[in-house]
Order: structure tokens, then C-alpha cells, then sequence
């Protein structure tokens, strides 16, 4: 049976630097859910709403201190803008401040019809912005220039879960993060690369072993480079009993 046209999923997003999206939004995966109408990402810069000739968008931080502050107005406006093109989505702050972006966030939001995104630029957000949004999420504990490169990340986290962006829908039930462990090590020709050799139990042929073998090295690799993964999946699995 022909696979069903699935609905479109919208970004919105809010950038000062659009231009750094071309690229991305172009190539592989995502460039073709773009060009097929998988996905559609529409790009708002929010210095249009400026009030100036200048396009000035930031302004020096009440109570002094170094660097500047990004003006509200400027940012509504365009957030405005998206939100009456997409009156369903979820609006994401993009800041260093906000909670590390996780596969569950990502697994939410694929669900919905779209997310609007806003990335500032060095300096920080007038706090006011917080009322005016959803959520507020970080891509992890180090810091950026502006949002781009987390909205990117974002727009491919939520994008391959949607219909028809990823050829094998299988390949997204074994991955990384999906039932909150690392994923088992792959291996492929040569089964001998320069004397570094394919664990003899995947030539095996005994699939219940191999099944066996790889939860192992999952929980194995986890605990090794990501205990606090297993710390949440007892806490979890205490929140069952
Ligand atoms: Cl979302 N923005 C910026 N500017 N820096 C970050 C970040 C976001 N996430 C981690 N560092």
C-alpha cells in the first residue's frame, strides 16, 4: 500500500542571522523533507521591526554593566508575526539559561503541528521576554553566540521524527536516547580492520544471544559515559512499582 502524503510540520523561526540556515536547510535528510513540503521552516528576522532607521535591536542593560540587552519590542513583533501564521505551536526560547534539550522534548513536540523558535544574539534577552513564552531550552551547559545552531539542532531532532523525513522509520526504535540508553556498538566489513576485530558473537547467527549481548553493552556504555542516564531510568522505574 502507497504511503499516506503526510501533513506538514512547521518551524518557525526568529533570527537575526537567517542567512546562517541556508546550508542546513538545503542538504541532505532535511534539505529533501523541505523541497518535498515534509517540512517547512520559515525564517523571521525580527530587526525588520525595529523602530529605527538603524535596525537597532539591543540597548544598554538597566542597572549599568557590560555588554547590551535585547529591546522587546523588536522581538514581540516578530513573535507576533509568527504566532498568527502559527497559532498552534509551542513558542521555545533559546537560551543558555533554560532547561538541556532532551529526545522526550523533541518526541513532544514532532507530535504537534509545529514550534515557533526564537534565538537571540551574544547579549541576553530582556527577562520580560519570559511571559511571553512556552518554554525556555539550552543545548547544554557551555555557551553560544546566539540560538542558530540550537534551533538547527532542534529543527533536526523534531524533524526526523516526523512521517516521511527518514526512508527507515525502524532505525529510530534503536537509537541513542530511545529508552533512556546509549545505543550498542555497530559494526560492519571488515570483520578483521588491521587486526581490531568484530565481537565473535555477532557472527554468531543466534539472534536471541545477539539481542542479549547488545542490552549488555548498552547498559555497559551508559554507566560508563552516562551514569546519570541510568540514575533516572531507577527513579522511573521506581515511579512504576
Ligand atoms: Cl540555546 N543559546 C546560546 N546563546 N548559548 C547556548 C545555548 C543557546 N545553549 C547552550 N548554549
Amino acid at each position: 500500500m502507497a504511503e499516506l502524503p503526510s501533513a506538514s510540520f512547521r518551524f518557525d523561526v526568529l533570527s537575526l542571522l537567517p542567512e546562517t540556515f541556508g546550508g542546513f536547510l538545503a542538504a541532505g535528510l532535511i534539505g529533501k523533507a523541505v523541497a518535498a513540503g515534509v517540512l517547512e521552516v520559515a525564517l523571521h528576522n525580527w530587526r525588520v521591526h525595529a523602530s529605527d532607521r538603524h535596525g537597532t535591536v539591543d540597548d544598554a542593560p538597566f542597572g549599568g554593566g557590560a555588554g547590551m540587552v535585547l529591546k522587546l519590542a523588536p522581538l514581540l513583533a516578530g513573535l507576533r508575526q509568527a504566532r498568527e501564521l502559527a497559532p498552534d505551536s509551542p513558542v521555545v526560547l533559546l537560551t543558555p539559561a533554560g532547561r538541556p534539550m532532551r529526545q522526550a522534548c523533541a518526541e513532544r513536540w514532532a507530535r504537534g503541528r509545529g514550534v515557533i523558535l526564537i534565538c537571540g544574539r551574544y547579549e541576553g534577552f530582556d527577562a520580560r521576554i519570559e511571559a511571553h513564552v512556552d518554554e525556555q531550552v539550552s543545548m547544554g551547559d557551555y555557551v553560544l553566540n546566539g540560538g542558530e545552531v540550537a534551533a538547527m539542532a532542534i529543527i533536526e531532532a523534531v524533524g526526523r521524527l516526523r512521517p516521511g523525513v527518514i526512508g527507515n522509520a525502524a532505525s529510530l526504535h534503536s537509537e541513542s536516547h530511545r529508552g533512556g540508553l546509549l545505543e550498542y556498538p555497530q559494526y560492519t566489513r571488515p570483520q578483521d580492520f588491521e587486526g581490531q576485530l568484530v565481537p565473535d558473537i555477532l557472527l554468531s547467527g543466534d539472534h536471541a544471544k545477539v539481542a542479549a549481548w547488545r542490552h549488555q553493552e548498552a547498559l555497559d556504555r551508559t554507566r560508563r559515559l552516562r551514569p546519570d542516564l541510568l540514575d533516572e531510568l531507577d527513579v522511573a522505574a521506581a515511579a512504576e512499582d
